[in-house]
Formats: structure tokens, sequence, C-alpha cells
């Protein structure tokens, strides 16, 4: 096996640590007056391998993704300290071999890009002082500049309101950078076109599916590695086709652009048995590992709105979702941790059932969804949401188990994002920071937005007895069970009204359909 051994540095004095989603040249932590003095440091870990059991795909994505940044920065005259995860020296965490490289390397300063994670964030904070009290060593943590809102920005935007819209914060953002603006109106009168992004799945829609790329010899190393090192971890390493590097990064969403923007925003809500992609764009795990830049990749959608190659539901659909939804759930992990992991509104007790690992259950949708997320790593927003998510908090299932489900199984998840995407948006765990009512549906959404219930074991027709869609009485069953918590939401005064004038026969049916499933799921 090839290990990255260190040759003597030359007038080494400045460690740079490059973290494994932070594979950005525009890093602030890389603008340095005298690069030949600097070395940077890359490093595989197991620390960061197995803080949750990461899928396999996602695995080989961030390694092969890491040493090819390493190339791209020796090939641009940086001196690189690539440690892989087999290297006899490895310590097996970020700050430790960062207190290695000091040592061995005699550096006097250290310059960090700030990490995305909480929990690495504090890890490094600790590192940093024991490095200055106790080695002489100045470090110097910069603000990661790849988001559009600081943190301060957010705090202080947050600071100013009861209530945290992400509408508000989304139309802040469309001003300050100037997206799909007319001077300090929105384009076309309206900030939002969602209302047209809802259409289910026509029956004759043809899809282009995302650019995929042979691996690289890298690439194929690193499969080989993840395939020994990780036999057990969940997902597959299979006809693995993810870009590994900026180039190949911008092609795909160039091939995206081209071919099925125009109809992200009409079909942005819709799912399809064996169709994983549709119209999505798949760059969420380009945008935050560092290939892509978010900026750019909405100022090249606005450019094709200008051309007229796209509508405007579409363009500002896809514009919304990087600088509203992915800026603000960013700024509410920041605002809300260390306490927001924590958070249980419904006091769920429930453990995550062992189908989400082996997608061995009858519910399509969920067999469909949980199939595909084992095969690619990926599953669109609405899959997350209105199935996976859906299902978990109809059940009551523990907040913090299905957050570490989601933050395994994705290859774009990193805490900041998914977090709140999960205990809030699609838990409600937070109590409605994020939404104004909980996203739970019954069958009839399903039905509505997807093809999942015509392959399906049980009638989404049904709603009583053995084969009726478990969505169904489950839905109402986590409505009355939560009642207490949940009838004072002026957006369930409705829906609450409907259960009422339901007979006492049927709620009893209801209560009894779901407390039989719930008692053989467990
Ligand atoms: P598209 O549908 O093409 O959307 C375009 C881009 O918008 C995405 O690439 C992404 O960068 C951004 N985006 C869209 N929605 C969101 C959102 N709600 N929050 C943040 N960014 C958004 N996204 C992640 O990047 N990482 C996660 O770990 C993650 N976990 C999620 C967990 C749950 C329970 C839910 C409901 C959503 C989660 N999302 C997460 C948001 C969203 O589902 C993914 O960004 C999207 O599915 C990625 O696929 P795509 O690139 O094809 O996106
Ligand atoms: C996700 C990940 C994995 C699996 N492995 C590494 C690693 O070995 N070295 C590294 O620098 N980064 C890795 N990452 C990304 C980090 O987990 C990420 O930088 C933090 O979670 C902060 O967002
Ligand atoms: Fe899912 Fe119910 Fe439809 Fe089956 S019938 S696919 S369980 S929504």
């Amino acid at each position: 096996m090839r290990h990255q051994t260190i040759s003597p540095l030359n007038n080494i004095s400045t460690l740079l640590p490059v973290f494994g989603d932070q594979l950005s040249l525009n890093l602030p932590s890389l603008q340095v007056d005298r690069p030949e003095q600097c070395c940077v440091l890359m490093a595989e870990v197991m620390g960061e391998a197995n803080y949750v059991s990461h899928h396999r795909r996602k695995l080989v994505f961030v390694f092969a993704s890491m040493r090819h940044f390493a190339e791209e920065l020796r090939s641009r005259g940086w001196q690189v300290r690539y440690v892989e995860l087999t290297h006899p020296e490895n310590s097996g965490s970020l700050d430790n071999e960062i207190e290695r490289a000091v040592n061995e390397l005699n550096i006097k300063q250290v310059a960090i890009t700030r990490p995305g994670e909480w929990r690495l964030d504090s890890a490094i904070s600790k590192t940093a002082q024991d490095l200055e009290r106790n080695n002489s060593v100045i470090v110097k943590i910069h603000e990661d500049s790849r988001f559009l809102c600081t943190n301060a920005e957010f705090v202080r935007w947050a600071g100013t309101r009861k209530q945290l819209r992400m509408e508000y914060f989304y139309r802040d953002m469309r001003r300050k950078t100037g997206l799909l603006m007319d001077d300090n109106k929105p384009i076309g009168g309206k900030w939002n076109y969602d209302a047209e992004n809802r259409k289910p799945p026509g029956k004759d829609l043809t899809f282009h599916s995302p650019k995929r790329f042979r691996p690289t010899a890298i690439t194929r190393a690193v499969i080989d590695m993840v395939e020994t090192l990780f036999p057990d971890n969940f997902g597959s390493t299979e006809n693995f086709w993810f870009a590994t590097s900026r180039k190949q990064a911008t092609a795909a969403l160039v091939r995206w652009i081209e071919h099925s923007l125009p109809l992200f925003g009409d079909y942005q809500d819709a799912m399809l048995q064996d169709e994983p992609f549709m119209f999505h764009s798949v760059i969420a795990q380009y945008i935050n590992i560092g290939w892509l830049d978010p900026m750019d990749v909405c100022q090249r959608v606005e450019a094709e709105y200008n051309k007229g190659s796209v509508p405007l539901n579409a363009a500002e659909g896809f514009i919304r979702q990087i600088i509203g939804w992915r800026e603000y759930v960013r700024g509410i992990y920041w605002l809300k941790m260390p306490d927001y992991i924590q958070n249980n509104f419904f006091n769920a007790t429930r453990a995550l059932p062992e189908f989400y690992w082996t997608a061995e259950t009858n519910m399509n949708c969920l067999r469909q969804c949980i199939k595909q997320t084992h095969d690619e790593a990926y599953a669109h927003h609405i899959q997350r949401l209105m199935v996976t998510g859906n299902f978990a908090m109809l059940i009551g299932v523990l907040p913090k188990e299905v957050h570490e489900w989601y933050l395994a199984v994705y290859a774009d998840a990193y805490e900041w994002v998914e977090l709140p995407n999960t205990l809030g948006m699609s838990q409600f765990a937070d109590g409605g920071l994020l939404g104004s009512k909980p996203y739970a549906a019954g069958g009839n959404y399903i039905n509505k937005m997807s093809n999942y219930c015509k392959h399906c074991h049980y009638k989404v027709s049904k709603k009583e007895g053995d084969d009726a869609c478990p969505f169904n009485y489950l839905y109402w069953h986590f409505l009355a069970s939560n009642r207490g918590k949940l009838a004072d939401n002026h957006r369930l005064i409705q829906i609450y009204r409907t259960y009422d004038r339901m007979s006492d026969e049927k709620r009893q049916t209801i209560n009894k359909d779901s407390e039989k499933f719930l008692s053989n799921l467990s």
C-alpha cells in the first residue's frame, strides 16, 4: 500500500489544515502572502470516518475528493502533507494530526478555516488553545467565507424577529445578492413561485441522468480501501460515478443546467418508481464539499433565465433552495447549537426501524426511497421529507436516531445542513422553529406526488384494516397522540375539527390499527 510519507519540507513556518469538506482554493486560510513557507495538512482519520457509520459511497466520495484536491494543490505549487487513513502513524483524529504536524515540522503558525460542524469546531478550538499555551504557536481561525450569509449576520437577522421564517430571510438574501432582482423588486413581481412547483409526475416525462464519471486510479484505490476497512457499513460502492474533482463537478452542473433545469421547478416535489434523480441537480454533495461555489452556481442559473432558456419558476425555485434554505439552515444550526441536537418536542422514544438499513418492508414508498439511498447515497428532498422523514415522525422515532441515519446515509450530509433539516423541518422536534406545522401526511399525499402506491402491497384508498395504507391511520394516530402539543397550532385547527367529526368507532379503529402496526414494528 502506498503511504504518503512526509519528505523534509524546507522553510515551513505555517501549517494550513484543510478538512475534508473544505476543498476550495478560495478558502480564507489559503489566501496567504508566502505560500512557499506554508504546508497544507490534509488527513484521513478514523475519528471522522466513524463518528457516524457513513454510507460507503459517501466515504469513497470524501476520501477520493480529498486526494484529488491534494493533487490539485500540489499541481499549483503548494506543499502538502497528506496523511492517508492507513498510514502507520495516523493518530486517528484531526486535532491530533494538527498537533503531530506542528511538532514534526516545528511549526510557528497555524491558519484554519472554521469547521462546518460544532463537534469538530469545539475540538479544534481546544487544540488551538493548547498549541498557543504549550507550544507558543499562533493560531488563526478564519470564518468560512464560502457562505453568502455570515453567522454574525444571521444572529443579527434573527435577533430582530419573533419568528425565524425562511421566506423573509430569503428575501433579504435576494436583496443582498441581487439575484433575480430588478433594482429592489423581485423580477416577475413575486418573490416566490413555489405554488407552480408542485406538479404531480406526468406520464410522458423523459429524464437526463446526472453526468457520471469513470473512477480514476486514485478513486479506484479509495474504493478498495473503503471495501476493506468498512465492510459492514451501509451502502454500495458499485458503479461509483460521482465527480471527484472541481472540473468534473462543474461539468455535472453544466449538463444539469442544459438538460434538466427547465423542468426542475415544475416537478420539484414529484417522485417516480426507479427514477431517483428526475430533474434534480444532484449537486448538494459537490457544493457542500467545496467543489462548487454556491454563488457561482446561482449566477449560472440566473444567466439561463436572462437568456430566456429557463422559466422563472425553475430559476427562482432553484436559487431559493441555495440562497434561501441552504443559508438559512446553516444560520439556525450555529444559532442554536449545541443544545439544538437534544430537542425532542414530542418526547418520542421509538428506535429507528431496522428496515431503514435493509429496505425490507412492504411499504413500497419506503422500500423505494431506502433502496435508492442504499444504492446511490441520494434521495431528493420530498423523498427525505415526506416519505422517510414523515414516517419516522408518525411512528414516534427518537429524533436523535433519525438524525444519525440521515447524517450517515447521504453523500451530501454534514451536520450543519442535515440536523436542522431532519430535526427541525422533518421531525418538528424543535417545536416549530423551522416550520409552522409538522410535515405530516397520509397516503393521499404520497399517491398524488408519486406512482409508488400503484406497486404497493397496501391499498392507499383504504383507511382501515390489514391491507390499508399504514400512513392513513398513522397520520391520525400521530395527531391524536400529540394533541396536547399541537391543538393550538392555527394551521391544524381544521384538521382537528375533521378528526372530531369522526365517529367514535372510526377513531377507535384508527387507534387499534395503529397500535397493532406499531407493536408489529417493534
Ligand atoms: P436539488 O433538489 O437539485 O436542490 C438544489 C440545491 O438546493 C441542493 O443541491 C442543495 O444545495 C440546496 N437545497 C435544497 N433544499 C435544501 C435544504 N432544505 N437545505 C439545504 N440545502 C438545500 N441537504 C444537504 O445538502 N445535506 C443534508 O444532509 C440534507 N439532509 C436533509 C435531511 C432531510 C430530512 C431533509 C428533508 C432534507 C435534507 N437536505 C439536505 C436538503 C435536500 O433534501 C438536499 O439538499 C437535496 O435533496 C440534495 O439533492 P439535489 O442536489 O439534487 O438538490
Ligand atoms: C465526512 C468526513 C470523513 C468521512 N472523513 C474525513 C477525514 O478523514 N478527514 C477530514 O478532514 N474530513 C473528513 N470528513 C469531513 C469532516 O467530517 C468535516 O470536515 C467535518 O464534519 C466538519 O464539517
Ligand atoms: Fe406508501 Fe401507502 Fe402508497 Fe404503499 S400505499 S406506497 S405505504 S403511501
